[in-house]
């Protein structure tokens, strides 16, 4: 019986750490052997290319749940094939809950259109209702079925949870053993401001982002992190858009608080301008919160090299263009307010975020490796994944560090119908990607069968344990 099972020979491997060359051998999805010259009947080719780990997504949305019981247009069978195509091979998505209801139902239906992923995932648990049983009964169920993260949002209609009720999920968190991620903008001054606009009859998509300046964003992450403080709740601050708030989160980890940040693709190559396009087009570009001006992305890349940002990811979202389900899901001559805020980027992030940081010179091959696949596995609990050692599942991107790609959307392989990063040239594209030692995607052409992921229960991790530094020594979340 041959050694291995498959070798991926002649590469140049890339860890957060490390960059040698050697040949990986894989026998049972896993890693066995990480050495010179291994060899067997079946071998990659991976001559002058890198071996990075398969990219880790710990923020996308794909086919969430809709309240009318349908679910957002971007499937698990084509938005897992996009992630292959990109590069990734395991994804953290959102299990969601409606006001007035509980979180298991959902979950349930989830779990069920989950199980035709291409790729390893896992959830986050949504909560914006939370009640008595969602606190105390349904939460540590659903954290022991392994969904070890909970995700609030502190704006949003209808999402949004007031103080108190994010301070009850941050209790419940910390009782049950999950990390909690925020959506950090002030719910009542963007209600504010947009009501102000749209009376000024500024309606069109560029407003977006003047409904939500920085100063929003900057104010709930204070917030945000003060609360989870006072409860000694670790938490990860999801989408940073800007430096001003990178900053709010330098002076908690300088004080030593147990507080991670995550940004996205979107946030060093679009800006607010792109939403001030002619017609419609504006709303290709609306996310939240919003790409500031072209001068941030440098400023990004400053608090990405301190060591600020934790992760990159997509923050991937299901809206198509066209037809009645995305974007114009309320019309095409709708105010901003009334225009589904998210952009698709789940093949475009390895590929935009190597080209624009490593082909620029902006950061190493090794940091890159841990924003986009190490960083994201250790911090959601996911061992096993996200770096190239023996005992690992074998994920792997093959990786043409000189390859030129023009983006268009035929390159993203997804159900959404457009990129927002259409004609974006970049310097660096996966050429194979190895899901726990089988080829899933080679030369573009994504070969694996959906089904063929699978679910990743997270078990308790120390990491995300408290730190037991509670400001006068009353545990106020063994009570409320
Ligand atoms: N912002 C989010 O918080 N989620 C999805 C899309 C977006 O723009
Ligand atoms: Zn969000
Ligand atoms: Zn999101």
């Amino acid at each position: 019986m041959a050694e291995f099972d498959l070798v991926v020979r002649g590469g140049t491997v890339v860890t957060g750490a490390d960059t040698v060359r050697a040949d990986i051998g894989i026998r049972g999805g896993k890693i066995a052997a990480i050495a010179d010259r291994l060899g067997g009947p079946n071998e990659i080719d991976a001559g002058g290319l890198l071996v990075l780990p398969g990219g880790v997504d710990t923020h996308c949305h794909i086919e969430q749940l809709r309240e009318d019981g349908t679910a957002d247009e971007e499937t698990w069978a084509s938005g897992s094939a996009s992630c292959l195509a990109g590069g990734t091979t395991s994804v953290v998505t959102f299990s969601t809950q409606f006001k007035g209801h509980g979180i298991l139902e959902p979950l349930a239906d989830y779990r069920r259109r989950a199980k035709h992923s291409l790729v390893d995932y896992s959830f986050h648990q949504v909560i914006t209702d939370a009640t008595d049983e969602v606190i105390f009964k349904e939460i540590p169920q659903v954290v022991a079925e392994g969904i070890r993260s909970l995700k609030v949002f502190l704006t949003y209609d209808p999402l949004h949870l007031d103080d108190r009720s994010y301070l009850r999920v941050l209790a419940a968190a910390r009782r049950n053993g999950a990390l909690v991620t925020v959506h950090c903008e002030n719910y009542e001054a963007i209600g504010w401001r947009t009501e102000a606009l749209l009376a000024a009859g500024h309606t069109s998509a560029k407003y977006h982002s003047w409904s939500r300046p920085s100063i929003i964003e900057r104010e709930a992450t204070h917030r945000a992190i003060a609360l989870a403080e006072m409860v000694d709740q670790p938490i990860q601050v999801f989408h940073v858009s800007c430096a001003e708030v990178a900053e709010e989160i330098a002076r908690a980890q300088y004080r030593g608080l147990k507080v991670w940040a995550e940004t996205c693709t979107q946030y060093f190559v679009l800006t607010a301008q792109d939403q001030d396009r002619p017609g419609f087009e504006g709303a290709k570009y609306m996310c939240s919160p919003s790409p500031r001006d072209a001068a941030e992305h440098a400023r990004m890349w400053d608090v990405i090299r301190r060591g600020t940002i934790d992760v990159v990811s997509s923050d991937h979202s299901g809206w198509c263009y066209e037809g009645t389900r995305g974007k114009r899901m309320n019309g095409s001559d709708v105010s901003f307010r009334d225009i589904p805020n998210g952009v698709p980027g789940l093949a475009a992030r390895l590929p935009v975020m190597f080209s624009e940081g490593v082909s620029k010179g902006r950061i190493d091959i090794n940091h890159f490796v841990r924003l986009t696949a190490t960083n994201p596995a250790k911090l959601f609990g996911l061992p096993g994944k996200g770096s190239i050692a023996v005992g690992y599942d074998a994920d792997l991107a093959l990786w043409d560090a000189g390859k030129k790609v023009t983006i268009d959307n035929a390159t993203m392989q997804q159900a959404i119908d457009y990129t927002p990063y259409d004609g974006l040239d970049v310097t660096g594209w996966p050429v194979a990607t190895l899901l726990r030692g089988q080829v899933a995607m080679r030369d573009g052409r994504v070969q694996a069968e959906p089904g063929s992921g699978r679910f990743l229960a997270r078990a308790p991790y120390d990491l995300i344990k408290p730190r037991g530094v509670l400001p006068d020594g009353f545990d106020a979340s063994a009570w409320a």
